[in-house]
């Protein structure tokens, strides 16, 4: 074989690994007060020069309502995302929102509705329901592409993080104190691989009593 077609030959075995080693990932743990995994934390990863790229193009979300629940309870997303709500229920959904990041109301509806919302703002957004006022569900909106959610070990996976320095924060519902209070700089210019975990305080859950009528199907 020609030295130089060798040359092209290794080049194109070994670009994906290069390509690879330029990546990192961060293995985010988040345990409640008393050290227990915490599951429905988001994770996100923010490059700490404020240089964020986004995808050209807007990406696309669900957010279920099952047995009168928001399904998942905590969805993040990346901000311009659009979202539809399916209704799963043999009941109408009234799904609203007053928070400051996306206020919106659909009408009361069965099935899909024709619009999706999309959410251009990062920030938390509170999800309700005008009809079942126990339903609550939370959307988070990344500025950032680079977020994940915990699973029920609290566990969370940023991969293929671009290597730089990231200030990486975690929201959960019942947090205690704010966001911007958990941030911890990363280095992930060098590490192929960074472990992160935090500890946090958490306020209890607000829970608003399901009617009794909904436990037997009720009438709405
Ligand atoms: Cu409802």
């Amino acid at each position: 074989m020609p030295a130089a077609r060798l040359a092209v030959t290794l080049l194109i075995l070994l670009a994906p690994l290069a390509a690879r080693a330029q990546t990192a990932e961060v293995a985010a743990r988040v345990l409640d007060d008393l050290g227990r995994g915490l599951a429905d934390a988001v994770v996100v990863a923010v490059p700490a020069d404020g240089d964020i790229k986004l995808p050209p193009r807007p990406r696309e979300g669900v957010i279920d309502q099952v047995n009168k629940e928001f399904t998942p309870k905590v969805t993040a997303i990346l901000v311009g995302t659009s979202v539809t709500f399916p209704n799963n229920d043999d009941v109408r959904h009234q799904v609203y929102s007053f928070s400051p990041a996306k206020r919106f109301e659909l009408p009361l509806y069965a099935g899909v509705p024709a619009q999706p919302v999309v959410f251009d703002k990062p920030g938390v957004v509170v999800l309700g329901c005008n009809i079942h006022d126990w339903m609550v569900g939370y959307v988070y909106v990344s500025e950032s592409p680079y977020f994940a959610k915990t699973d029920a070990d609290g566990k969370a996976l940023l991969a293929e993080l671009p290597p730089r320095e990231y200030i990486v924060r975690v929201w959960h519902p019942q947090l205690s104190g704010t966001e911007e209070a958990t941030g911890k700089r990363i280095d992930a210019s060098r590490a192929r691989h960074v472990d992160v975990e935090w500890r946090l305080a958490l306020k209890p859950e607000v829970k608003v009593r399901r009617a009794p009528t909904s436990e037997r199907g009720g009438r709405y």
